[in-house]
Parts: structure tokens; sequence; C-alpha cells
């Protein structure tokens, strides 16, 4: 007998799980329930330094403004010109909707070893803020995490062994520890890009532990190759609204945006998390949530087909969901928060 199999005994490890449904190309749409901005909130355009990319933001609130941190790819967008580096611009704002980019980036990440940080997203618990970030090391990509209080400094908690990505915190203790969902990525053991959904804990925000696997890619029939966690997750009476993006990947796309070659597809999907236990997942969509769907998300920008979200707010019943499109630009999706638990209708 084995004692503390940490929630992994029942049936394996990748169990309940129904595998390898697939849907339609036809139905890659965005659900109608979700109504997009027409227009990016964010570009190149509205940052006072060098700036090419502007994209992958985290959200929060903080008393009666938002604060957006946005990743900034350093360069020249109308010249397709990328320097190779990466930080954290700073935006505030009085609706959510209409940003001003504070003169300089709020965060760097920089050392002989760290080439960068990004895809940050925000969560406020016991009276600060907390990042998530990848951190692109020379040995590998690392989920890292790190505390403010005023978007100035930064106290950095813990980065995780390579290879990880996709951290996204919880906005409460949940039995007494924080908990994360991330996104290893697993080469020997998979037999391909396959790479899933998995949750830890930890008592505070340096040592994590107890990780077992939330979602794997099989049970998501737009997948064909891999799964993150997005925006933290929002807390509803349901369970935990999880937003989450899926790849798929098929070898005959061609040349989209800046790249010779981008044939993977970003989507974005949802699923409702145990309140008590968010490890399990109680439903979620078969079908995915928003796509690439008018005509800019789908040719132009740095990656067509790419959404990717990082940020998501519910105030007065409806989720406002901040992702990056195309890798260069931010926009706005918003749904009522019931219409997308409604959505989370299939068990796994
Ligand atoms: C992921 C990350 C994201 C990016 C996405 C689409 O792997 O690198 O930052 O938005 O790819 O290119």
């Amino acid at each position: 007998m084995i004692k503390n199999l940490n929630g992994m005994e029942d049936s394996g490890l990748f169990a309940p799980y129904k595998p390898n449904e697939t849907i339609n190309e036809a139905d890659f749409v965005t659900a109608s329930c979700v109504k997009k901005y027409p227009t990016p909130v964010l570009t190149y355009k509205d940052v006072p330094y060098r700036s090419a990319l502007t994209f992958n933001a985290g959200v929060i609130k903080q008393g009666d403004r938002y604060v957006m941190v946005f990743r900034n790819d350093v360069g020249d967008f109308e010249k397709e010109i990328l320097d190779g580096k990466t930080n954290l611009g700073l935006a505030y704002s009085k609706d959510g909707i209409k940003w001003e980019v504070e003169p300089e980036p709020c965060f760097e990440l920089r050392t002989k070893e760290i080439m960068r940080a990004y895809d940050p997203r925000i969560t406020y618990i016991d009276g600060e803020y907390v990042f998530c970030f990848a951190v692109d090391t020379r040995h590998g990509v690392c989920g890292g995490i790190a505390t403010t209080k005023d978007f100035k400094d930064f106290e950095m908690k813990s980065i995780s062994v390579p290879e990880n990505r996709n951290m996204v915190l919880f906005p409460e203790k949940i039995n007494g520890n924080y908990v994360r969902l991330e996104r290893p990525m697993p080469v020997y053991s998979r037999n391909g890009n396959y790479f899933d959904i998995w949750l830890s804990e930890s008592p505070d925000l340096v040592y994590w532990g107890k990780s077992r696997l939330v979602m794997g890619t099989e049970s998501v029939p737009f997948c064909n190759d891999k799964i993150g966690p997005g925006a933290p997750p929002i807390k509803t009476d349901k369970g935990w609204l999880m937003l989450f993006h899926s790849v798929d990947v098929d070898p005959n796309r061609g040349k989209n945006g800046w790249e010779k070659a981008w044939r993977k597809r970003y989507v974005i999907g949802v699923a409702l998390l145990d309140l008590e236990d968010p490890s399990k997942v109680i439903g979620m969509s078969k079908k995915p949530l928003i796509v690439p769907d008018d005509d800019f998300e789908k040719t132009k920008g740095y990656r067509s087909n790419a959404l990717f979200p990082c940020g998501a707010l519910l105030e007065n019943g409806i989720v406002r969901i901040y992702y990056g499109a195309c890798d260069c630009c931010i926009r706005i999706a918003e749904a009522k928060v019931e219409d997308l638990i409604a959505l989370c209708d299939s068990q796994l």
C-alpha cells in the first residue's frame, strides 16, 4: 500500500478524460455570447519608449483605477525589426479600456543567466500584487514569481526548474496554501509536443509542491498540440472559471504575419474547476470560446492566429478578457459570467 499519492491514486494520472475527440473546422468560431471590442486597446503606438510588439497583458483593479502590465518586445514595428529584448510596460486606466502608458517600463529581468521575463499575469492576494511570468534562461524556460506593492519595487520569490511556463496564481489561498496553475513542457514522456495544465501549492510563494494534473491536452477537442492556463481564475458560486489557451497545428498553414511560416493557431477555451480542489475540472466547453475571426486576427500582426489571454476581470456580472492578438497588440472581449458558466457543460 502506498499512502499520500496526492490525488493521483484513483484511475491513474491521466484520468478522468475522454481522449481524442475532435471538432470540425466549422466549429472554430467565437461563442455567440462573446463580444469583441472592434479595435486593439493597446499597440506600440501608445508606448512612449522603444516598442515593436505590445501584447499578453496582466490586468488588475487597484482602488478605482485599472493597472495593466504588458509584454513589450523592443524594436520597430513598421520596419519589422526586433532588438531581441523584452521588458514589461505599465499602464493605468480609469475605465479599463483607454490606457495611459507610464514613461518607463516597470520590470526587466536580465542577468548573465536570464535573458528576459514575459507574459505577466497579476493576482492581488493578502495585500500585495503577485506577478507570475515566463523567464527565458540560458538553461531553459522557467516560471518566475515576484511580489510588489507599488509596481516599482519587486521581490523575486521563486524561479522554477525548466521547462515551465504560463503560471497563474489563484486570488485567494485554498486550504491554507497559495495555489498556482502552470504548464510544464515534458519532452520525453509525452511522445510529442503535448503540454498539459498542472497545479501546485505553496505555503509562502517560494516552496512549491503537491503538484497534480488538472487537464491533459487529450481532453480538449480543439487541441492537437498544447494548452496552458491563461488569466488568474475567477471565483464564481459554481466553481473557479479558468480561461486557457489551446493550440492546434496544421502543417498546411504557410506564411502568416512577419514570419516565414507559422503553422499554429492559438484559441481561448473555458472550463470550471472545483472550488475546494481546483485540480478537479468540473466542466468545460467542448468548443473554443474565442478564436481569431476578424481579418486582423487571421492575417496580420507578428504572428497571425495567435490569441493569448493573460488577464480577466469580473465586474457587474461581466467578465472582461484581455488577450494578446497576433503577438502584437492587446484586445478585449466580454461575456456575461453566467453565459461562460453555462458553456462549461461537458464533463471531462
Ligand atoms: C507562446 C508564448 C506567448 C506567445 C504565444 C504565441 O508560446 O511565447 O508569449 O504569445 O506563444 O506566439
